[in-house]
């Protein structure tokens, strides 16, 4: 995951730690066998209410333009911590149109190299502490290697410069060097890529790139439960540790939403960057809604 700022991890390798698993009994991962998900845009949920969960905060991308009153971007190119080649501009690579987000990834320069490529990064400006969080999302079509958009969360405290003590949730994260197949990661602390001790899981979904999925996260006071299509199709469970504390459960403090695509980078290029085959490539987001136990 690109994280922003973040010297520290510059030239670690992350892709290969990523896959390497879950470390055993915090996280079960059951997986249900593979599942048919819709084929098309989800219907909108009315409200978003359904007794239980209340819609506190969405975007529907229903306009013309990012609401930069709900998103701030994120600029530069100095490697987000990752090693990645985009430099992420301020707005010209994301639009809005016929009811969806549109995060597009150029390449702008020779190529191969930091710089020669753009992207976007957008950050809600609005910060969270529980819910349920559903973003419906369409990868970018299959063209080759080296792109990894992810749809994501930071706590607040990153701002002071402070990862991966302020915890970070990555509610989907995919590298177009594997194809149909979808990731999420808890990071703390205690648990973390850069001490290959993260806690992650992948699955298959075949239609990833064709498709709108919906990528959700319920976000309780003692569990985090990550689901694609409906929260009955979990993909990884992780219950508050029995001795939690600040290392191993950050998530009891506000966190805000990312969505971006990287180019290369430790993880998404490990493969290589395939730049004369893959550009212009576009992540989709019909939307993304924000829900809250109802009083
Ligand atoms: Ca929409």
């Amino acid at each position: 995951m690109s994280l922003n700022r973040i010297n520290f991890l510059v030239g670690l390798s992350f892709l290969s730690v990523l896959l390497v698993g879950c470390s055993e009994n915090t996280v079960s991962s059951p997986t249900p066998p593979p599942t048919p998900f819709q084929s098309q845009r989800p219907a909108p949920l009315v409200g978003g209410n359904d007794g239980e969960w209340q819609l506190v905060w969405s975007d529907e991308f229903d306009g013309n333009a990012v609401d930069l009153e709900k998103w701030s971007f994120e600029t530069g190119q100095h490697g987000w911590g990752n090693n990645e080649w985009q430099n992420y501009t301020d707005g010209e690579n994301a639009s809005v149109s016929d009811g969806t987000l549109k995060i597009v990834a150029k390449k702008v320069g020779p190529g191969q190299k930091a710089g020669d490529y753009t992207s976007s990064r957008m950050n809600s400006k609005q910060s969270f502490t529980y819910g349920k969080i559903e973003i419906s999302a369409k990868m970018p079509d299959h063209k080759g290697k080296g792109l990894w958009p992810a749809i994501w969360m930071l706590g607040d405290s990153i701002r002071g410069g402070k990862w991966p003590d302020c915890g970070e949730l990555d509610i989907l994260e995919y590298v177009s060097f594997n194809e149909d197949t979808i990731h999420c990661a808890i990071h703390t602390k205690a648990n973390n890529h850069r001490d290959k001790t993260q806690l992650d899981f992948h699955q298959k979904l075949e239609r990833a790139e064709e498709d709108f999925n919906v990528y959700g996260l319920i976000w309780t006071e003692d569990k985090l439960v990550f689901y694609t299509g409906d929260p009955s199709k979990v993909k990884m469970t992780f219950d508050r540790p029995k001795d939690f504390n600040a290392e191993n459960w950050p998530f009891d403090k506000p966190e805000f939403l990312l969505l971006n695509m990287a180019v290369g980078g430790g993880w998404g290029g490990k493969e290589g960057v395939e730049d004369e085959k893959i550009f212009p490539a576009t992540m989709e987001i019909d939307y993304v809604r924000v829900f809250q136990k109802s009083k």
